[in-house]
């Protein structure tokens, strides 16, 4: 290609440039503020603050994933069920636990929102107050029911962890609170709620690998040896004595 002929071609670059450029501005919208994306929606639901300092755990749950856990998992829920709530507007008025207990007040449309999203937000809302350094047992009417039904705390210890390794893939297991005031434990998937059939959750241990992969990796039953040094059981006693 001689100088000429590559001047030439360039040119025809350029032009090919400058109606590649013209089509693209014909192709924008008249108004500027149009081809910003809507902002998410940052209500009715936010993420609750955790209760204690991110390395308040350690060690063993580590501050790297406390953050990652709050900061990013959780506020995904908070936002993925916002979303929901701006598509239907039958779910706003209501706290997530509400929507997480009554499944009939669902929009068929948005049953797997509420289900995973407000499930989600529903679950961690609840765990974080659970962990803490309150107590190193479980106390009064809590530590009878718990006796009462699998005869000591370390029985009960025992059957929580089968409950947690027996899950398949993600899920949560929970010790409830039932109608007669008696407790069991019970393990859901995903982000399925005891709330859902009724059932009071009184603790629970979130086994989705985004609670521990970062520090155990694949050994979730170091995790939940871990889980059980870090049970704030006066927070968790307080809830079994509360009447609803
Ligand atoms: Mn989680």
């Amino acid at each position: 290609m001689d100088r000429r002929t590559a001047i030439k071609h360039l040119g025809g670059v350029a032009s090919a440039l400058l109606l590649t450029e013209a089509l693209h501005a014909q192709a924008l919208p008249a108004s500027p503020a149009a081809a910003t994306p809507p902002a998410p929606p940052t209500g009715p639901f936010t993420l609750p603050p955790l209760p204690y300092a991110y390395d308040a755990l350690e060690p063993y749950f580590d501050a790297a994933t406390m953050h990652l856990h709050h900061d990013k998992h959780h506020q995904a829920y908070v936002n993925n069920l916002n979303a929901a709530v701006a598509a239907h507007p039958e779910l706003a008025g209501k706290t997530v636990d509400e929507l997480v207990a009554n499944p009939s007040t669902w929009p068929e449309s948005a049953q797997t929102a509420v289900r995973n999203q407000g499930g989600g937000h529903a679950n961690h809302s609840f765990w974080w107050p659970t962990l803490g350094k309150g107590g190193a047992a479980p106390t009064g009417e809590l530590a009878k029911a718990i006796d009462l039904r699998f005869g000591s705390l370390s029985s009960f210890q025992d059957k929580l962890t089968a409950a947690a390794m027996g899950v398949f893939g993600s899920g949560w297991a929970w010790l409830v609170k039932l109608p007669d005031g008696s407790v069991a434990i019970q393990s859901t998937a995903n982000q399925d709620s005891p709330l859902t059939v009724g059932l009071k959750p009184l603790l629970t241990v979130d086994v989705w690998e985004h609670a521990y992969y970062l520090k155990y990796q694949n050994r979730r039953a170091e995790y939940v040896k871990a889980f059980f040094q870090v049970i704030n059981w006066d927070y968790v006693s307080g809830k079994f004595a509360q009447k609803a």
